[in-house]
Formats: C-alpha cells, sequence, structure tokens
C-alpha cells in the first residue's frame, strides 16, 4: 500500500471542516494510519516548502501554515497518491472543480485548506517531517477485502 501525508491547513481547523474532509478520505476508502492536531514550527514549514523559497508566496505561505493548528493525516491505499490529489482538486479554489474538496469549500487561492504529496518522492520526504515512526499504525480494516474486490 502507499502511503501519502495530507495536511488540513491552519484555514480548514480554523473553518470547522476537519470532519468533513478526513470522512471524504475515509470514504473513499483510503485508510487512515496516522493523525494528530499540532502546530507546525517554522522550521519544519520551511523544510516542507523548500521547493518553493524564493517565490513570491513563500515568506506568506510559511507565516500561514503556522498560525494556527493544522491536523496531518498519514494515508495509505492503492494510488493514495494520485487519488488524494485528485480528491483534493486544483490548487486555486477559484479554479478548483466543484466536487473536490477545494472546489467545494473554498475560494482563496493561498488559503486552499489542504495539502497532498504529489509524489512517493515527497510523501516519504513528508511523511518522516511530520511523523515519527512509532506514530504510524500498521492495521488491517477488516472492509478491505470489499475496498479491492478481492474476495
Ligand atoms: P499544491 O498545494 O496544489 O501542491 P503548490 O504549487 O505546490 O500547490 O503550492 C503550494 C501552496 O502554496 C499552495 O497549496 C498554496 O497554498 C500556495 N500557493 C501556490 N501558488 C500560490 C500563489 O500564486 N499565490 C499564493 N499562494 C500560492
Amino acid at each position: 500500500m502507499e502511503k501519502t501525508l495530507i495536511i488540513l491547513k491552519p484555514d480548514a481547523v480554523q473553518r470547522g471542516l476537519i470532519g468533513e474532509i478526513t470522512s471524504r478520505f475515509e470514504k473513499k476508502g483510503l485508510q487512515i494510519v496516522g493523525m494528530k492536531l499540532m502546530t507546525i514550527p517554522a522550521s519544519i514549514a520551511e523544510q516542507h516548502y523548500a521547493p518553493h523559497k524564493g517565490k513570491p508566496f513563500y515568506e506568506g505561505l510559511v507565516r500561514f501554515m503556522t498560525c494556527s493548528p493544522v491536523v496531518v493525516l498519514a494515508l495509505a491505499g492503492k494510488d493514495a497518491i494520485v487519488i488524494a490529489r485528485k480528491m483534493m482538486g486544483a490548487t486555486f479554489g477559484s479554479k478548483a472543480e466543484p466536487g473536490t474538496i477545494r472546489g467545494d469549500y473554498g475560494v482563496s487561492n493561498a488559503y486552499n485548506l489542504i495539502h497532498g504529496s504529489d509524489s512517493p518522492e515527497a510523501a516519504t520526504k513528508e511523511l518522516g517531517l511530520f511523523f515519527k515512526a512509532d506514530e504510524l499504525q500498521t492495521w488491517k480494516p477488516t472492509i478491505q477485502e470489499w475496498v479491492y474486490d478481492m474476495t
């Protein structure tokens, strides 16, 4: 099973959307293997968004991500990275399609509710940044055979 790192950004937490967004992933069949509420230290936010360093929005992005608590989720499933990215929708809330998380719940470009790893390499790096090894659970959902037609 592939793993991906999801962050419910400060705007999602402030707006009371933790349950709704998390529920979408659960209903889709992505398995929660790690979950916690935390305030991101600046040094972690800087490492997480290092690829954007130097861009005009970088400083504001780090400020936003560290200003109030987030929920970090580790999700597992076949093709979890691509599936979660599709469910999130396009980066900017104003452009994201209805039916996606960003398309249904927001209009802002910067305050776009959610982060999801965009590649296996990014997922490995980001899971390591936000979770210690013993914070990730290995468990088998009893329903798994029905989610993946393995009956
Ligand atoms: P992603 O979150 O869909 O992977 P990225 O291009 O990796 O999109 O951008 C990271 C985050 O930086 C976005 O989710 C958004 O919060 C912020 N961001 C990206 N581009 C802009 C911009 O042009 N203005 C303001 N914020 C931006």
